[in-house]
């Protein structure tokens, strides 16, 4: 196994510290921030930008180590950088991509050693519906790396790896839009195009697995001990045995189109919740859970209505106090400037999870940067070996590691 971040193990990232700080901004307005507010807002953890590459090659990124010596290297697009400097090479040819017109054809990335040759290698997913591929790790032969189809269409604009089977293994999850269907993809450890084998989740007919559905989450929403895949329209209950496939569907509502989903108990009363965050438009909530009577009931609530195209989310603690922490930013030019606020700042920022006297959340925004932002994943990894996780991301600006100090 390389050293793949899944959602589980983000989770579970907890070092115990402590720290307070109050909530100091209105969520009401939708203001911009000006650069001396995100200098004052940096005070309790820092970040040292590393510009890794400067255009648009890739909205997906992945972490490992490509090259077997220790160091975590960065895969987006058609490029593997080579720590510590960077150095680019191909996995396949690279073509220019224009961000004010157009897309890229490498929206997700997952670096996973997929055949168990001991070589990570590299998954990459496309437009939301298109094609997703494998590709071996050349290991000492170097030259372009071999390509495998996974399939012909992965839908739901969040496609996610998660040990949905319990096995030890990372899975892939998505859509297939023609059956309505939520499936996940399991390694078989075959290799080449028999690497991976398709397993549904749920039943046909089902939300959250069309093209462009937004909003996909992995936990344990009904804290029966099992990890369960949630969308926006409701939940997939995971079963003692996972195989017993389709899993049941429970409806519930959990707001508006999002990017990658939560779940945590963020008021400590004993039920889960979830914390989600508009893909295209303005806001980000958490979603208490208020009945567990019938398929779970959820209230939101707003975090901040400031900042849109929160496309791609991460949930880990950034600051080492025991609490996990939302990272995320702007997707820049996600529908090429045409979203609301498409063409705003394009920042990048956490928010700080912290729970009051009453244990309800709050919410502390820090900006990181205003020159960046965020594609369709965010990776938080401890890339240098220090203990601290550190943020990487690829957008239609470049790719960017921003190594916590
Ligand atoms: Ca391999
Ligand atoms: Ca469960
Ligand atoms: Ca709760
Ligand atoms: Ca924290």
């Amino acid at each position: 196994m390389t050293k793949l971040k899944h959602p589980i193990s983000a989770i579970l990232f907890v070092v115990p510290f402590f720290f307070f700080t109050v909530v100091i901004w209105s969520c009401t307005t939708r203001s911009p921030v000006s650069e001396t507010e995100a200098v004052q807002q940096q005070d309790t953890v820092a970040f040292i930008k590393h510009t890794v590459h400067s255009a648009f090659i890739s909205e997906g990124v992945a972490v490992g180590d490509i090259n077997s010596d220790g160091k975590t290297d960065i895969l987006a697009g058609a490029y593997w950088f080579e720590a510590p400097d960077w150095t680019p090479h191909e996995i396949w040819a690279p073509v220019a991509y224009d961000y004010t017109t157009g897309y890229s054809r490498s929206f997700l990335n997952w670096a996973v050693d997929v055949n168990g040759d001991g070589h990570t290698d590299y998954i990459n997913g496309g437009f939301p519906g298109q094609d997703i591929h494998w590709y071996e790790n050349p290991g000492d032969t170097g030259g372009h790396w071999k390509e495998y189809l996974i399939d012909t269409m992965a839908c739901n604009e969040s496609p996610m790896m998660a040990d949905v089977n319990n096995d030890g293994m990372p899975d892939l999850v998505f859509g297939f839009e023609p059956t309505g269907q939520m499936v996940s993809y399991q390694m078989t450890g075959k290799g080449g195009e028999d690497a991976w084998k398709r397993v549904p989740i749920g039943a046909e007919g089902l939300p959250g697995s069309g093209k462009f559905s937004h909003g996909l989450g992995f936990g344990d929403i009904n804290k029966d001990g099992r990890n369960d895949v949630f969308v926006r329209e409701g939940w997939w209950e995971a079963p003692e045995n996972r195989d017993e496939v389709p899993w049941p569907f429970h409806p519930a509502s959990l707001g508006e189109p999002a990017s990658q989903m939560y779940t945590y108990d963020f008021d400590q009363d004993g039920d889960m919740d979830v914390v989600s965050a508009s893909a295209h438009n303005y806001g980000m909530w958490w979603h208490e859970q208020t009945d567990a009577t019938d398929s779970l009931v959820f209230e939101p609530h707003l975090i901040t209505d400031q900042y849109s195209q929160n496309h791609g989310v991460a949930f880990t603690d950034i600051n080492a106090d025991g609490l996990p922490d939302l990272v995320t930013g702007k997707r820049f030019y996600a529908h090429n400037g045409k979203d609301p606020g498409g063409k705003e700042t394009p920042y990048l920022f956490w928010f700080e999870y912290q729970r009051d006297e009453n244990n309800r959340p709050n919410w502390t925004k820090h900006i990181i940067d205003n020159n960046s932002g965020v594609g369709l994943q965010i990776v938080t990894e401890d890339m240098n070996g220090d203990g601290k996780p550190d943020l990487v991301m690829a957008n239609k600006k470049g790719v960017y590691y921003f190594e916590q100090k």
